[in-house]
């Protein structure tokens, strides 16, 4: 698989091409504001390899993988957070709507469980 798939809005965001509210940046990982957020902090952490889900992320560029939980931490703590959730939604079932991984960093009030 390429590093990047040119048809892929976040691989996008990562180019640039699209703008983003970017909150962070490292060597492996750009982190960004969801467009349409669920909670007081909520954002995205991607790898800027393009890969799908956080399974073939692991096994294609597991230092990607392990920078990008790092930096779920580091942004919701960025924001005032020590609780936060995290969740790669993974497939459509899981209600996956844009196919390269994302960690959804959530925080800033109470949230229920289980998910909907
Ligand atoms: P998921 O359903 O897990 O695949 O989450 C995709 C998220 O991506 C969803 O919460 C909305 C967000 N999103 C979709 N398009 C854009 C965009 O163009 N910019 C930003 N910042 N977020 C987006």
């Amino acid at each position: 698989m390429s590093d990047t798939d040119p048809n892929c809005l976040f691989c996008k965001i990562v180019a640039g091409d699209i703008p983003a509210e970017i909150v962070s940046e490292t060597e492996h990982t750009v982190a960004f504001r969801d467009v349409d957020p669920q909670a007081p902090t909520h954002v995205l952490v991607i790898p800027r390899v393009h890969q799908p889900d956080i399974a073939s992320l692991v096994d294609a560029a597991p230092e990607a993988a392990v920078e990008l939980l790092k930096e779920t931490r580091r942004v919701a703590q960025a924001d005032g957070h020590d609780s936060y959730r995290l969740v790669f939604n993974t497939g459509p079932d899981a209600h996956q709507t844009v196919f390269h991984v994302h960690g959804h960093v959530l925080a800033g009030r109470s949230l229920t469980w289980p998910p909907g």
